[in-house]
């Protein structure tokens, strides 16, 4: 271990290498203090991955610290998000300033010194994790291990097509790096696995994994649990595969990522070979060194083999500063200028594809975005969801030139090909297609289109709505980041009928419902499928998932029923009865049973029961509505109400009330035709009217 530390008031220039490992030293110190001081935290892998760290940061990478989303910058993704401290120490050494919400630069740093003292407490720019949107400069927001990797598939795969669509002979306005930094928990999660198969297939050679094999996570030395030839494995996926065997080389480091760079046609793995705890004598090598502070004695002995002052805390020498404003920030600050003639002088030549990059950046659709977005006319058998959606996305992906996306090997099934001409698959060779082939790999899927959202595509992802149990953890992230990705699920109920109980969605509405900070919509016809789009395309920070049927659902007159824009609004009064008494009952339905309850409506009319049909596409949107129109659709004092959904009744006690009555599901479905399904779980319009007689008090009317 070197003692080469001159922290404070060095009397002679230090040379290079000394500055080098004095700046490594620091990231080391700040990660050990602030784990203490926070008395949580894990302090091993950052002292571990601090010269990794650094010599991507001061040495590799494109990044203006003045810009933290400059289009054009290296993306570094944390995947061992408990690293945390690594990327805090760089990016206040780095000097990287913090930008707002409105894509406004501000004056201050993104992550402060102070910050960093206050490491995972409220409100402070150095959270627990790295968390995208709070603090400038992280690219995603990482934590459950595999997602960041698999972000990072989909943000090579948005650099490729970002440079293929808008680079001109001479102008080079995409061409950046995505590096993402991964441990063993990385390397066994089955999303991490997916997701280097899909890379290595797309031949993604602008993505760099550097995988830390440390051999420890949690519960000890891998040895009890991941003993595979990985190198073998990334083989296999077709990527270059390095090894650098030691991780204080810094010198071979970075001559493994000049061979990234002169690498073309495979991603490449970097196997860094480290020792997790480095400098503490007693953790070093152990998982004690993972997930709990030093211990003050520990500390000072750490910092002894460094040739750190011993009692400093949160020392950082102004050396380190300069030694950064040198590296990154210079080169940067260059690259970046340049990068800005360029784009001035691509703006001239190109004016409409700079402004698309603009509105892309911003998240803004273009001018006439929804032109062209069909109406279907009233028809008793109807559209199914799925192609009505087909059809929608067609239109708005030809207006929306980076709308982009795919689905998970049911691209025939979810109707999401983009057929128009010139639309085209996205496959190593034509990086410009904008149709994304998966293949099975749902979890992988869903992290890479958070890969691309981050990345400004409008992207989306589709497969059935009962896999989206196999997505569930990066819409979660999709959620918490904000991203305006777009999920479609079809066959959301038992419309799939014969496939039976394995493909049948139950619970799953019930669970987004339950989820914060994601717009649901499962529409009942194919004009509500076309103002379900018209919403979600809208949305510039929320996820938005459609639940769209397999089977035709009829078109309804919306001469005889309200307008389908009442989708906005998340549910709206579709039917009623004549006049201006209240009505007697209230149904309320979502998409295939919308319908449904139509028909049980007319029904009952025809009896003089007055019922009203209210059409929910979206409790998310309803919530969101000011009280007095929740109260307009939903009268208080009609508490005759029954909901009809093929799903989990539950949560429909809020709409309904304690009086009211839910036809539903209550266990899984059953494999035979729909018609069959239906009569069996009671989803018939004269079930629906047999609840209502019976909440009213009534006999059914000769
Ligand atoms: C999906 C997921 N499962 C479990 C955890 C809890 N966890 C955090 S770190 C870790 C061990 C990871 O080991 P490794 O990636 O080797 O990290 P190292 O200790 O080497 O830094 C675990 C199990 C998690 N963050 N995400
Ligand atoms: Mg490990």
């Amino acid at each position: 271990m070197s003692a080469v530390a001159r922290p404070k008031n060095a009397p002679r220039q230090m040379s290079g290498a000394e500055l080098d490992q004095l700046a490594i030293n620091c990231i080391r110190t700040l990660s050990i203090d602030a784990v203490q001081q926070a008395k949580s935290g894990h302090p091993g892998t950052p002292m571990a991955l601090a010269p990794l760290v650094y010599v991507l940061w001061n040495r590799v990478m494109r990044f203006d610290p003045q810009d933290p989303i400059w289009p054009n910058r290296d993306r570094f993704v944390l995947s061992n998000g408990h690293a945390s401290m690594l990327l805090w120490s760089v990016l206040h050494l780095s000097g990287t300033r913090a930008v707002n919400a409105d894509y406004e630069r501000l004056g201050q740093p993104a992550v402060s010194l102070d910050d960093i003292r206050h490491f995972r407490q409220l409100g402070s720019k150095a959270p627990g994790h790295p968390e995208y949107r709070w603090v400038s400069g992280v690219e995603a927001t990482t934590g459950p291990l595999g997602q960041g990797v698999a972000n990072s598939v989909g943000m090579a795969i948005a650099e490729a097509w970002l440079a293929s669509r808008y680079n001109r002979p001479d102008f080079e306005i995409f061409g950046y790096d995505v590096y993402a930094v991964c441990g063993d928990g990385d390397m066994m999660e089955g999303v991490g696995s997916e997701a280097a198969s899909l890379a290595g297939h797309l031949a993604l050679d602008n993505l760099c994994w550097i995988y830390d094999n440390n051999r420890i996570s949690i519960d000890g030395n891998t040895r009890i649990t991941f003993t595979e030839d990985i190198a073998a494995r990334f083989l296999g996926y077709g990527w270059n595969v390095l090894r650098v065997g030691d991780a204080n080389d810094i010198e071979r480091i970075e001559s493994a990522i000049d061979i990234f760079h002169k690498t073309k046609g495979r991603p490449t793995f970097i196997i860094l070979d480290s020792h997790i705890g480095y400098g503490a004598p007693h953790k070093h090598d152990t998982s004690a060194a993972h997930g709990e502070p030093l211990g003050d004695d520990e500390v000072r002995l750490a910092k002894r083999a460094y040739g750190w002052p011993e009692d400093a805390k949160f020392l950082v020498p102004d050396d380190v500063r300069e030694h950064f404003a040198a590296g990154i920030g210079a080169r940067g600050a260059e690259a970046h200028g340049r990068w800005n003639e360029l784009f001035a002088a691509y703006r001239k030549k190109y004016p409409e594809l700079a402004a698309e990059i603009d509105q892309m950046q911003r998240r803004e659709l273009p001018h006439g975005w929804d032109r062209g977005l069909p109406t279907f006319p009233a028809d008793a058998k109807g559209i199914a969801g799925r192609e009505a959606s087909g059809k929608v996305l067609n239109v708005l992906a030809l207006n929306i030139p980076w709308l982009v996306g795919g689905s998970a090997d049911l691209a025939s099934s979810t109707k999401v090909a983009l057929k128009f001409d010139g639309a085209g698959d996205f496959e190593p060779g034509t990086p410009g297609g904008r149709n994304i082939h998966y293949g099975v790999r749902e979890h992988a899927m869903a992290a890479a289109t958070n890969g691309l959202a981050l990345s400004k595509l409008r992207a989306f992802a589709a497969t059935f709505f009962i896999f989206s149990d196999y997505a569930r953890p990066s819409i979660r992230l999709a959620a918490m980041m904000e991203l305006p990705a777009l999920f479609i699920f079809t066959h959301d109920a038992m419309g799939d009928g014969e496939d039976g109980p394995t493909h049948q969605p139950v619970e799953q509405l019930a669970s987004f419902r339950a989820e914060p900070g994601i717009v649901l919509l499962r529409p009942c016809d194919g004009n509500e499928v076309v103002e379900a789009y018209r919403y979600v395309m809208q949305l510039r920070h929320k996820p938005a998932l459609l639940a769209l049927s397999r089977q035709p659902l009829p078109t309804l007159d919306r001469s005889k029923y309200a307008s389908a824009a009442g989708v906005a609004r998340g549910a709206y009064v579709l039917a009623d009865p004549p006049g201006d008494e209240k009505p007697d009952v209230i149904l309320i339905a979502s998409g295939s049973e919308v319908s449904l309850c139509v028909d049980a409506h007319e029904e009952l009319m025809a009896e003089g029961i007055r019922s009203r049909v209210v059409s929910m596409p979206s409790w998310d949107i309803f919530e969101d509505q000011p009280q007095a129109y929740r109260d307009s659709v939903l009268p208080p004092d009609v508490t005759a109400r029954v909901a009809v959904e093929q799903a989990s009744t539950f949560g429909w006690e809020r709409y309904v009330g304690t009086s009211g009555r839910v036809i539903g599901m209550k266990t899984f479905g059953a494999s035979a035709p729909l018609k069959e399904l239906q009569r069996k779980f009671g989803f018939q319009p004269e079930r629906v009217a047999k609840t209502v007689r019976e909440l009213l008090g009534r006999r059914k009317a000769k």
